[in-house]
């Protein structure tokens, strides 16, 4: 029976998949994200096998998504593999979905561990570059999979698959696609010219990014923050953070009707839960972890959410 992988498009999700498409073979892969899940999930028909990796559930809809899992479940397999917190008051153990939870472990550990026995002993390399991809390779599980490795081959290959997802435009399904085909087969990042030379060239735009960056931030109270200036909105939202020496980075980029948003902070606890709830109180979705959260609202509302945000993370100091 084939498999309907939907997983994250970072380095992570990508790692993810590649080892679900390692293990399982007949996939067809969704590119996804926490805002989108609930309509991808809508479009599957009954009598499919689904994986879900690297997707949090949002809060907003977090209802229609258990009744959706719900339905996936009655007529196959459907299993979830995520290392987001899930939002409060959700539990998934009242449907027959199959997860796995281990502290600090990314989407690509726990898939890793969970097709373990369907998977050449060699793929751990893959899981590694998920994990450092997603700041993540300090687990124990990681660490011991990484002794049978020299690590420093290994942190190359993460890097430039790191960059080079970087690179490309975020919605570049079909080369994503292209990618977790080719790390399934556990083919290295550095075998690939291509790979490489885009890996290349955003290392090359980096160096230029943060001058713009330092450059253009602005600051209202907490927050440091960007709009528009075409560069990764983790790392943008980063520096802008560390430029402006902020509590808070945020880097936004209009898209069609809507707003997307990467938030950075360093010493948090909760920055998923305030951003979810600043965005929701304006009509959009937010979530993500303690300190790497995102959020798509209405156009327009960017100045509001700021002024909220900074609000409300006075009110939790
Ligand atoms: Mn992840």
């Amino acid at each position: 029976m084939s498999w309907i992988i939907l997983a994250h498009g970072d380095c992570d999700g990508i790692c993810s998949a590649s080892l679900a498409t390692a293990a399982k073979k007949d996939v067809k892969i969704i590119f996804t994200s926490p805002a989108n899940l609930l309509f991808e999930l809508k479009s599957i028909p009954e009598g499919n096998n689904v994986i879900i990796m690297d997707v949090a559930l949002t809060h907003k809809y977090k209802n229609e998504i258990v009744l959706e899992l719900k339905r996936l479940c009655s007529s196959g397999e459907v299993i979830y593999l995520d290392h987001h917190p899930l939002p409060s008051r959700l539990s998934l153990r009242k449907i027959p979905v199959k997860t796995i939870k281990s502290k600090g472990a990314c989407a690509s550990e726990l898939t890793y561990v969970f097709f373990e026995e369907e998977l050449n002993p060699e793929m751990s390399r893959v899981a590694i570059y998920g994990a450092i991809g997603d700041y993540s390779d300090n687990t124990p599980r990681i660490k011991e999979l990484l002794k049978k490795w020299d690590k420093r081959e290994l942190y190359l290959e993460a890097g430039i698959l790191v960059a080079a997802l970087e690179g490309v435009k975020k919605r570049d399904f079909g080369f994503k696609r292209n990618l977790v085909n080719y790390l399934s087969e556990n083919r290295l990042p550095s075998s690939d010219r291509n790979l490489v030379e885009i890996a290349l060239r955003e290392s090359e735009k980096d160096e230029k990014m943060r001058q713009v960056v330092k450059n253009s931030v602005k600051r209202h109270g907490r927050v440091a923050y960007v709009i528009n200036i075409g560069w990764s909105l983790g790392k943008a939202a980063t520096y802008a953070r560390a430029y402006a020496d902020a509590l808070v980075g945020v880097a936004a980029e209009e898209i069609d009707e809507n707003i997307d948003m990467s938030v950075r902070s360093v010493s948090l606890n909760n920055l998923h839960k305030i951003v979810s709830k600043v965005a929701e109180e304006l009509g959009g979705v937010g979530g993500g972890h303690a300190n790497a959260a995102g959020a798509r609202i209405p156009k327009g509302l960017f100045p509001e959410f700021i002024r909220r945000l900074d609000e409300m993370l006075l009110k939790n100091s």
